[in-house]
């Protein structure tokens, strides 16, 4: 059994390491592969590619899981939307479309997305049983959020859209979590050992509406990986002290903490649930002593209980690979 899976389902206090968003953007071996593929949906769908940048960190800095190179935006992709990345804007999404989402059945989705699962495949083959490999799917709210088009910059779209949009996206979440958990299935039939489950833009969702755009959806999404056995990992970021609301009432194997969350406070109110990450991925902008005295924060809170060392927010496309070659190097050090 990978280690972070024994963490995640025993619950042992067992020290391990690795960075959200590690595979890509700021390793220049990813910016290699990346130049020559242009088209980022074709890179994620080949399953060769795809494998050799999920294990490019793996062989740089020797952490305890690989997260398989994908995006979370290949969903709506599968689901019949247009979805291209621009260097500037980030993704753009054509317009949704009811009628062609009523269209999709099972069986095309799964034969979109099955190239993520031969990379699954073959990654696991090449990863040493210890490690582990982590799938992943965007929440509900998260994928609606780019599906719909509602944000802009780092703010939701104003309250009236949302309000006109609010029965067509109950509808559609409903459907998509059907979906998520057949991925995550398909996924984990592959050889993927973990799922985590980003929500990255949980903090927009205005107070009201949060149990039904957030809590409801993930919680289905968790009932079916306790039902499957699945050990799962949720990151609703940006929802500050609901937190431990959201902790309760949905119940994952781990929860990654955002940096906004103090590592003291998620130890006295985050229970019966794994904590993973929580460092500023800004940090690796200051020096190596400050980065090191960040982190010995975290490990030590977490000290003696079952703690995944991993970071706040994903790796930033500026980041400098030595220093996280630095940290890793660090926290093997503290842990000997
Ligand atoms: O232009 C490029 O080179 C593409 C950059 C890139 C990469 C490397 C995108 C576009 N996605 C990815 C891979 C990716 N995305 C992974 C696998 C690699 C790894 O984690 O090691 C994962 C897990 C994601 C997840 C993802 N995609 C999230 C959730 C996590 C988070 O950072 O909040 C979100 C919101 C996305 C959407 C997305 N994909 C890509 C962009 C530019 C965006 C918008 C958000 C962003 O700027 O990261």
């Amino acid at each position: 059994m990978s280690k972070i899976k024994n963490i995640l389902e025993n619950k042992v206090p067992c020290k391990s390491i690795w960075f959200m968003r590690q595979a890509g953007r700021y390793l220049p071996e990813f910016r290699k592969i990346r130049l020559e593929n242009k088209n980022f949906i074709k890179l994620c769908l080949n399953s060769e590619l795809s494998s050799e940048i999920t294990l490019q960190p793996i062989k740089r800095f020797d952490l305890d899981a690989a997260i398989i190179f994908s995006d979370i935006l290949m969903v709506p992709y599968a689901l019949g939307q247009d979805v291209r990345f621009t260097s500037d804007h980030g993704p753009e999404l054509s317009e949704f479309n009811p009628k062609i989402f009523s269209q999709n059945t099972n069986k095309d989705f799964v034969k979109k997305l099955y190239p993520i699962y031969k990379a699954i495949e073959i990654t696991r083959k090449k990863l040493k049983s210890s490690k582990s490999l982590i799938s992943f799917i965007g929440a509900p709210w998260t994928l609606l959020v780019y599906m719909f088009g509602l944000k802009k910059d780092k703010e939701l779209v104003n309250h009236k859209i949302l309000q006109k949009k609010t029965p067509l996206i109950s509808e559609i979440m409903d459907e998509l979590v059907d979906y998520l958990c057949l991925h995550i299935k398909n996924q984990i039939d592959a050889g993927a050992d973990v799922v985590q489950i980003f929500d990255s833009w949980a903090g927009l969702i205005p107070e009201n509406d949060i149990i039904k755009l957030c809590f409801n959806p993930s919680s289905r999404i968790i009932k079916f990986c306790r039902k499957e056995k699945i050990s799962s990992i949720c990151f609703p970021k940006g929802i500050k002290d609901k937190y431990k609301e959201f902790n309760n009432f949905v119940k994952p194997d781990g929860i990654n903490i955002d940096f906004e969350i103090d590592p003291i406070w998620a130890k006295e109110n985050l229970k019966n649930v794994v904590i993973q990450g929580g460092l500023n991925p800004r940090i690796f902008r200051e020096p190596n002593d400050k980065i090191f005295k960040e982190a010995t924060k975290y490990i030590s809170t977490f000290k003696g209980m079952p703690y995944v060392f991993n970071l706040g927010h994903g790796l930033l496309p500026e980041t400098d690979p030595d220093k996280v070659d630095k940290l890793v190097k660090f926290y093997r050090k503290f842990n000997e």
